[in-house]
């Protein structure tokens, strides 16, 4: 009797420890100057993720990203020189595009992909 009370207990730890500590969301930073966007990684994993954008160049930019293939698009307000911002998504399996959406930004390089396996 003793040790099924102590399983049932290692069990209810167990759910409790897991429901108290979600894994951490990966990161992901993008660089972003005139005209280039640099990512920190190019592939992650599937579920929580936190996309950073760091503006290191002279004029304001922001950050897009969009599933190829899915409609949702999340997006940075502009981002100024010297700031960053953070946008907290769930990414699902897939190849995603990022992109700065501001003027001609995107046609003069200000892109990059993200593969999430
Ligand atoms: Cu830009």
């Amino acid at each position: 009797m003793k040790v099924i009370v102590a399983v049932a207990l290692l069990a209810l730890m167990l759910v409790y420890m897991a429901r108290a500590a979600p894994p951490a969301p990966t990161r992901v930073q993008v660089t972003a100057k005139e005209f280039t966007y640099v990512v920190s990684r190019h592939s992650v994993h599937a579920g929580r993720a936190i996309v950073e954008l760091v503006n290191f160049g002279e004029d304001p930019h922001d950050l897009k990203l969009q599933r190829i293939g899915g409609g949702r698009i999340w997006k940075t307000p502009d981002v100024l020189p010297g700031a960053y911002f953070d946008v907290e998504v769930t990414l699902v399996k897939g190849r995603y595009r990022l992109w700065c959406g501001i003027a001609d930004h995107n046609e003069r390089g200000m892109h990059a992909l993200l593969v999430v396996t």
